[in-house]
């Protein structure tokens, strides 16, 4: 009989540790897909609250891991992991740590876990749990590692949120996940400074807050996509729209507002010292992109 229809004894079992708030989104996300799900977590009341939804429950990390070949691990950090896969057999296992760390972790991840027979993927998650399981609000993860493992259980990993392969090292998924994040940082800084700006003004933070999102959202894309081409090219004079001695001048002016407004300059000043360094070595008429390469220690 020739049949399309997929049955769950079809879909492929899933081993997941660490039930936090991620954990859970993900787990739910396996369960209404109808994929065989065996949770563990190290407080087990966590666990234990996704029975009903059809998870069983593992008494240990041992039990679980045992329970399936694909096994996933969502725990709080890199030490975690290892406590809890502490003299766990991983022989023949398929190991998916969606646990974030840095570059370096994953990599040591990815070593420990080969020599102890198990094959090995890292992923970094961009999605906050509400988004998890929600196609539309765009959430996906980085995946690093053996892209023959990627695209065996690339139809598993994509049911909660989307993939994205980033390469063959296992450090990559963490090297973009930590660059995003700290991108993130840096714009939150920026807005943490402009509403202290504001804030002992008469002015509604909550009419404030669409204008700031669509001034950031405006200037991010083009920026972040001319730095990126500059940074190919090397040629950081082509095409600049707003100059370095321009953009200098004109940072005196946004420390001389933050003094009259009364606010430190603490999260703004490291990147006009910066500007100001590339000035010294230059003519002025380039973009900012000199700045990434005055980082590199
Ligand atoms: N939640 C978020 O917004 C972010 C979104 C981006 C990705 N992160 C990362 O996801 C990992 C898990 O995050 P989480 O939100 O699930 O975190 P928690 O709700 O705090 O749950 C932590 C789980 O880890 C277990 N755990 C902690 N320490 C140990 C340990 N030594 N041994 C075994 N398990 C451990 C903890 O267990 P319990 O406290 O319930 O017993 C939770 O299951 C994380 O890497 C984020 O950076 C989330």
């Amino acid at each position: 009989m020739n049949t399309t229809t997929s049955t769950n004894a079809q879909k492929t079992p899933v081993t997941l540790l660490g039930l936090g708030a991620m954990g859970t989104a993900l787990a739910r996300t396996w369960l209404a897909a109808g994929h065989p799900l065996t949770v563990w977590n190290r407080t087990p009341g966590r666990a234990e609250a996704l029975a009903p939804e059809g998870a069983k429950v593992a008494d240990s990390a041992a039990e679980a891991v045992a329970a399936s070949t694909l096994v996933i691990a969502c725990l709080l950090d890199d030490a975690s992991v290892g406590t809890a896969l502490d003299g766990v057999d991983l022989t023949g296992k398929d190991l998916v740590n969606l646990t974030t760390g840095t570059p370096a972790e994953a990599r040591a991840r990815a070593a420990w876990a080969e020599e102890r027979g198990a094959r090995y993927l890292d992923g970094g998650i961009m999605a906050v749990p509400p988004m998890v399981g929600v196609p539309e609000a765009g959430g996906y993860v980085f995946y690093s590692g053996s892209r023959q493992l990627f695209d065996l259980h690339r139809a598993t990993l994509a049911v909660p949120v989307g993939t994205t392969y980033v390469g063959e090292d296992a450090g990559f998924a963490a090297l973009h996940d930590v660059a995003l994040l700290s991108a993130m940082y840096g714009m939150f800084a920026g807005a943490t400074h402009a509403f202290a700006l504001i804030r002992r003004e008469n002015i509604d933070p909550v009419a404030f807050a669409p204008l700031l999102g669509d001034w950031i959202k405006a200037m991010v894309d083009p920026s972040v996509g001319q730095t990126a081409h500059q940074l190919v090219s090397g040629d950081f004079t082509t095409d600049v729209v707003s100059n370095l001695a321009m953009q200098v001048a004109g940072a005196k002016t946004l420390l001389t507002t933050a003094e009259e407004q009364g606010v430190s300059p603490e999260l703004i000043r490291p990147q006009f010292d910066l500007m100001r360094r590339l000035l010294a070595t230059s003519t002025g008429k380039e973009d900012l992109t000199g700045t990434v390469d005055l980082l590199l220690k």
